[in-house]
């Protein structure tokens, strides 16, 4: 009821702020035998993590995973899987001044509404620090994923404020500290942030995630399906503000014709549904993309009121990133990860008699 649960059978809850003392999760429904290490963790939590580049956060912490239960000899047993991160490089005292005012753009407000309290500690619970245990719990989902049905999710960041990629090369993505798909413009974007931070104000980002190797037949319709629950998880991402699944707000021009996405015996001649109809995978790639908004929190004045309800200039001080869709790529990832694996155990509960069933209709290349 709370809303710190995610999943069905692959239920992750997570719990912590980004100045108290630690963060974590359960993961409970994790199938047994799966091999799980804490060394497991240190690739994925290191792409999503601050002070990585001097175009993110630069707060510097360990994001050292600690594996209290659900392990035994180096693989999960089937019950809760607790895994723990401590914060080693909190700084409560940067918020101290903006305790009793509501930054602009921020939570603070609608928490405020809500709890009648809250913890202004960098955003507290509210803090893109909490995603640093989707990435976590991700890590199992994604192994299960890839061991079991050759599932590869990967993203990238498709835009920056008005800049987009001229290329296409999926190997560069992951030799840049952007995520950014065309070795040729890293350049550009480094200045381009440089030139932003100097001026302290943010930008938005566009984030892509493809799923490969997903099989046909996961997804709940009605009212679980894989589309409406990926949108769901992507949207819950801390800035997040628009999904698309495939061809998304581009459908609205689209003519059917040019839409739906052919069947010959050699493949489906495109992918506008972006690997789902009618809330069920088709066996295509699976594509999102989501908006993120500008970060909020900037050392430009703006106005705000406090709790007494007085107009106060607000400047927010604290280590933040000029553009939180940079590092929002392997949470995106992650969020895809969560939905594919509870969809995954969902699907084989219910219909794991029934398949494969011909024809199987090849991806678009
Ligand atoms: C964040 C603000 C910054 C970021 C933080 C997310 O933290 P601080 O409050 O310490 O300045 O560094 O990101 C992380 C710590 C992280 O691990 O992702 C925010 O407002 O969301």
């Amino acid at each position: 009821m709370a809303g710190n649960t995610f999943g069905t059978l692959f239920a992750v809850t997570t719990f912590g702020e980004s100045h108290g003392p630690a963060i974590g999760c359960v993961i409970d429904g994790c199938p047994p035998g799966l091999p799980l290490a804490p060394e497991d963790f240190a690739h994925d939590l290191a792409r999503r993590a601050t002070g990585r580049s001097r175009h993110t956060s630069q707060r510097r912490e360990a994001d050292a995973v600690e594996i209290l239960s659900g392990v035994y000899q180096g693989r999960t047993t089937g019950t809760p899987i607790a895994l723990l991160v401590r914060n080693t490089d909190a700084r409560p005292k940067d918020y101290e001044a903006i305790a009793e005012v509501f930054r602009p753009g921020h939570a603070d407000y609608s928490y405020w509404q809500k709890y009648g309290v809250r913890d202004p500690r960098g955003g507290g619970r509210a803090s893109a620090r909490e995603t640093t245990m989707r990435v976590a719990a991700a890590v199992v989902a994604r192994r299960w994923l890839a061991e079991t049905h050759g599932v590869r999710i990967h993203g990238h960041l498709a835009q920056l404020g008005e800049v987009v990629p001229r290329g296409f090369d999926p190997g560069a993505v992951e030799q840049n500290p952007f995520f950014w798909p065309d070795a040729s413009m890293v350049e550009e974007l480094e200045a381009f942030m440089d030139r932003l931070r100097k001026s302290g104000d943010s930008v938005g980002a566009r984030v892509t995630v493809i799923a490969e190797g997903v099989p046909p037949g996961w997804g709940e319709p009605v009212y679980g399906k894989l589309d409406a629950e990926l949108a769901a998880a992507l949207m819950g991402i801390n800035a997040a503000k628009g999904v698309e699944i495939g061809a998304g707000f581009d459908s609205v021009v689209q003519l059917g014709t040019e839409h739906r996405d052919e069947i010959t015996p050699e493949g489906f001649a495109s992918n506008n549904a972006g690997g789902i109809l009618g809330g069920i995978s088709t066996g295509q790639d699976i594509v999102c993309s989501v908006a993120f908004k500008p970060t909020s929190s900037l050392r430009l004045p703006g106005r705000s009121v406090d709790v007494s309800g007085q107009p106060v200039e607000v400047v927010t001080k604290g280590r933040h990133d000029p553009c939180v869709g940079i590092r929002a790529v392997p949470i995106c990832e992650a969020m895809v990860a969560l939905v594919l694996m509870d969809q995954a155990l969902r699907h084989r509960a219910q219909c794991g008699d029934v398949g494969p069933v011909a024809p199987r209709i090849p991806p678009h290349p």
